[in-house]
């Protein structure tokens, strides 16, 4: 639809090692917030013979002020300077180049590079940003050692910061002070930060395995002091759990982090400095909801992760992103999982993969976890690279089991410490620490899709066997029209009429990974006394679809006994899942509760000696965006009122139970793993109490109004507060102006102010996302509150979806005027537009209306750019 030849693409294949190597970077930084000038003096060393006399630096939005080599100004016929970098002619084999420029930290409201925020500076290299703080080989494979001098008003920024060790500090003159940092390890650029500002610390000690203490510091702001704790002891943990469980020790004598409300992702993991969203740093129990909480742990582990999967071990180049992000996003899950509840976080997880990657992976956004081009790296932050790349590197540990595994960590970490490596590189290391052929297993990396696995059991009462078939195929994907089979782990057990296992083999196992390797395959078990019903991918085993033809019986049956948490969630979401798409079809089918959904439901609400987090998931309908997954054509409309009625029908009929619940559950907020569980039980029967008015005639409002004036903590006051914003019937102006009076000065719940009013499913929604645009609280350039509002705002099934296109049309001006603030977050936000193929006509016609009035937009970043063209080619 679009040509801009400024896109350039870039390919795998095309892959160059470097010219030259930076051995060494000295950084001076004159932080100013208008003009700040950087002085980089880098040492130079060609690495490669070859005809090339030209040696290209990069460069974004520098203004250069000198420059000099070996000490001598450079002549203006050996360089030149473009729009991307400067280029040096006929370059020495070694030398030292030195250069200033100026750049413009508090304009900067891309958040990349250095910028000014909130009255700090700040910095963000990944992936690109370096080359808009100085000239530089700004690619993963240019490892060099930093030293780094800032200089700054005292006044305004008393704290000085960057990588490494503090090795001098002093004064100057006007107030002004300095600090030297200097970092050990050889690192690339993308690794680099700074940040300079009034900020508050909160101190800890963290004694290694080895016996060295490492001072661990969390910078906010002075306020925000009290809720640091969670954020520090989730480090701790970290540090403990990488030791234990991967012999992996932290290796600088500071581990620094600072909390910023001005950035783009979710945070940073910087050599020893640590850059975060705020979001995923600060919570106390008035502040921060128990799912918030969560999120802190998480990723602070991943943040102090990636110092071995990412930072001593790095990237040979983008293509290679899943090498880091994958392995550090399974191992956080495997941290999580061993701090909380291993069932609650694997279908936590499945649900994370299931909405943002399996939709990504079937629409025109579809791209390997090792992506072959991009134009712009940003984009490929993606769910697939993270979410589907920590599910392959699952697929490995399923594979070699937790020994093996842990050798070929051992192994990679031994061979690659200090160098810059590929996810070639990773699979090589398992395959050699366990002797095992991982050949057919690559092409998960190269091959896009979500691949679909069909199963067929029959169970022969004459052999008393049982015979699994398994088929599987790939949808075509953008660029890939032919699939191969793929290996697909498929961890099983066979569950006899009284829910226990049957024996599978002579070894005497119940539960067995068989794998999935050809397009079709047949397995038999024997000795198998009654029929059997098979509980198939347990853990998810497998990032695939399974189509397994089970009735209402065995499902209801399956909910109730099987052992393995994630397939029994499953089962249970399987029953509603077919009640709501025959709701879907004809409304008149939810008349009646089906009764195996009823005695399902029933069942898990009398089994109060079950863990509660994970009765609440067994409770909880599948969202209306899975619900539309599963449908040619996603129906919104239907869908939303399908799901609405079933729960007032689930409401109703058990009504007596919710309310049980309810009054059981009440108790003093705590924050250990069973009080978080009871809060989410006794919020989601508040949920359905509500949806039970309809045929009462009580005001059940009234206990969310009653639980929001009364709660002690935000988990409980904004479920109250979500169910009353969002009831379609009745009207929470007071609860909103209360809310927001009581939080104002709270920025992060202020968002979750914003987010709940953007994703009402009320017919006056999009006006009243109109006014919140203007509201004195909105803020285009900070991205947490343009995604509570646009995120939101493209999240809610049936107004971004309105028949009209008034959501599209509405949406896409908002991209438009946000892609010339920050281009990164604007692309990121459009991406729900890619997915129009999933719609009616109409809507068809409204998303791509919309992404034409967005490619039409003058000076379109390449961020935007990019999206808009895989989505509408
Ligand atoms: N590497 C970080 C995520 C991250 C990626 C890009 C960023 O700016 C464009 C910022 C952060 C992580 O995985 O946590
Ligand atoms: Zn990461």
């Amino acid at each position: 639809m679009i040509a801009q030849d400024n896109n350039a693409v870039i390919h795998r294949e095309d892959y160059q090692p470097p010219l030259y190597r930076i051995t060494e970077v000295a950084l001076n930084v004159h932080l100013d917030p208008e003009n700040t000038e950087v002085e980089a003096c880098l040492h130079f060393q060609r690495l490669t013979a070859g005809p090339e006399s030209e040696l290209h630096l990069d460069g974004e939005s520098l203004e250069l002020l000198s420059i000099l080599r070996d000490g001598q100004p450079l002549a203006e016929n050996l360089f030149r300077s473009d729009a991307t970098g400067l280029t040096l002619l006929n370059p020495e084999p070694e030398f030292l180049l030195e250069t200033r420029v100026k750049i413009h930290p508090a304009a900067n409201s891309t958040l990349s590079g250095l910028y000014f925020a909130g009255g700090q500076f700040l910095t963000q290299c990944e992936a690109e940003g370096f080359r808009r703080i100085t000239y530089y080989l700004d690619r993963p494979d240019c490892l060099a050692k930093f030293t780094v001098t800032l200089h700054a008003s005292r006044k305004t920024c008393p704290v000085l910061l960057a990588n490494g060790n503090c090795i001098a500090q002093g004064d100057e003159d006007n107030d002004w002070h300095w600090a030297r940092w200097e970092d050990p390890y050889p690192k690339p650029a993308y690794l680099f930060a700074m940040v300079a500002g009034d900020l508050a610390v909160q101190r800890d000690v963290f004694v290694t395995q080895s016996g060295r203490s490492v001072t661990l510091e969390i910078y906010v702001a002075e306020r925000d002091l009290g809720a640091c704790d969670q954020a520090m002891e989730s480090l701790k943990r970290a540090m403990r759990w990488d030791e234990e469980g991967y012999g992996r020790e932290y290796d600088l004598d500071r581990y620094m982090i600072v909390a910023t409300d001005s950035f783009n992702m979710g945070a940073m993991e910087n050599k020893g400095l640590n850059i975060f969203n705020s979001k995923y740093v600060l919570a106390s129990p008035e502040t921060a909801t128990d799912t918030d909480y969560q999120g802190v742990e998480s990723v602070i582990a991943h943040e102090y992760f990636h110092n071995w999967t990412g930072n001593r071990v790095t990237l040979r180049d983008w293509f290679q992103l899943s090498l880091k992000e994958g392995l550090t996003v399974f191992r956080d899950q495997e941290f999580s999982a061993d701090m909380n509840s291993r069932g609650v976080q694997r279908i936590g997880d499945v649900r994370r993969l299931r909405s943002a990657q399996f939709p990504e992976d079937a629409g025109p956004l579809a791209h390997p976890v090792r992506p072959d081009a991009y134009s712009e790296i940003n984009n490929f932050y993606t769910a697939t690279v993270y979410e589907k790349g920590a599910e392959l590197v699952r697929m490995i540990h399923t594979l070699l089991g937790k020994e093996g595994f842990r050798r070929g960590t051992d192994l990679y970490f031994e061979r690659h410490d200090g160098h810059a490596v590929t996810i070639e590189d990773f699979v090589e290391a398992m395959e050699e620490a366990n002797h095992y052929d991982l050949s057919r297993f690559r092409c998960w990396y190269s091959q896009a899709g979500t691949p679909q696995v069909k199963a067929e059991g029959s169970y022969d009462p004459a052999s008393r066997s049982y015979t699994l078939t398994l088929q599987q195929s790939t949808p075509a994907t953008p660029g890939q029209p032919n699939k191969e089979p793929v290996p697909i782990p498929v961890r099983m057990a066979l569950l006899n009429t009284q829910g226990e296992k049957a024996v599978l083999d002579k070894t005497g196992a119940v539960e067995k990974v068989i794998l999935l390797e050809q397009a079709s395959q047949s397995w038999t078990f024997e000795g198998l006394p009654d029929p059997v019903i098979p509980s198939l991918l347990r853990g998810f085993s497998a990032p695939v679809r399974l189509d397994i033809a089970l009735d209402d019986q065995a499902r209801s049956f399956l909910a109730g006994v099987d052992d393995d948490p994630f397939n029994r969630w499953e089962s249970a979401q399987e029953l509603a899942l077919k009640t709501l798409l025959s709701g879907v079809k004809n409304h008149q089918e939810l008349e009646v509760l089906p009764a195996a959904l009823k005695q399902a439901l029933s069942a898990t609400l009398k089994q109060s000696q079950m863990d509660p987090a994970f009765r609440a998931e067994l409770l909880t309908l599948p969202s209306e965006d899975y619900i539309g997954e599963q449908m040619p054509v996603i129906a919104v409309d239907a869908i939303h009122r399908a799901r609405e009625t079933l729960l007032d029908k689930i409401g109703a009929h058990f009504h007596d139970e919710w309310l049980g619940l309810y009054q059981d559950l009440a108790g003093a907020y705590e924050r250990d793993g069973a009080s978080i569980g009871r809060r989410r039980l006794r919020n989601m029967a508040l949920s359905y109490l509500i949806h039970s008015d309809h045929s009462r005639h009580e005001d059940m409002t009234l206990h969310a109004r009653q639980q929001y004036v009364q709660a002690d903590n935000m988990t409980d006051r904004l479920a109250a507060f979500q169910l009353l914003v969002q009831h379609p019937k009745h009207d929470a102006e007071d609860i909103l102006l209360d809310f927001y009076q009581k939080w104002q000065d709270y920025p992060l719940v202020i968002d979750k102010w914003f987010a709940i009013q953007a994703m009402a499913p009320r017919p006056d929604t999009l006006r009243h996302v109109q006014h919140l645009l203007v509201h004195p609280a909105f803020d285009w350039k900070v991205p947490n509150r343009v995604r509570a509002v646009l995120g939101a705002f493209s999240m809610n099934p049936t107004l971004f979806h309105a028949a009209d296109g008034s959501g599209y049309a509405f949406f896409a001006e908002q991209i438009r005027r946000l892609d010339d603030i920050n281009p990164q977050t604007a692309a990121r936000l459009a991406t729900p537009l890619s997915r129009w193929q999933r719609y009616d006509k109409v809507r068809q016609q409204g998303m791509m209306n919309a992404l034409q009035l967005l490619a039409a937009k003058a000076k379109l970043s390449r961020d935007l750019a990019e999206v808009i063209q895989r989505s509408y080619p």
